[in-house]
């Protein structure tokens, strides 16, 4: 199983993600993603959805027309892991 990053690891691997921060109460990391309209933010759902299941590793997510808001986490570890950085790295490729 993975596991959980120290607090030294995380913050480490978050000053190499544009625009990921720490969730306030919880080991978790966030961000939200702003598009043109509804069809270019579904299409990135898409392609993060089709990884995620490849991964076995699944975001939490909202979405709102062209917003999504997207926290990632372990829930089997109960916190930020390596899983979640090479998650947030991807979807920030999508963009
Ligand atoms: N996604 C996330 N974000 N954390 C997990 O711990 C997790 C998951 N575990 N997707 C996977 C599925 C697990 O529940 C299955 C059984 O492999």
């Amino acid at each position: 199983m993975a596991e959980k990053l120290t607090d030294e690891a995380r913050a480490r691997a978050l000053a190499g993600l544009a625009g990921w921060t720490e969730v306030d109460g919880r080991d978790a990391i966030e961000k939200t993603f702003q598009f043109a309209n509804f069809n270019q933010a579904f299409g990135f759902m898409s392609r993060a959805a089709l990884k995620a299941e490849k991964m076995d590793h699944h975001p939490e997510w909202f979405n709102v027309y062209n917003r999504v808001e997207v926290t990632l986490a372990t829930h089997d570890a109960g916190g930020v892991t390596q899983k979640d950085i090479d998650l947030a790295a991807f979807m920030d490729g999508l963009t």
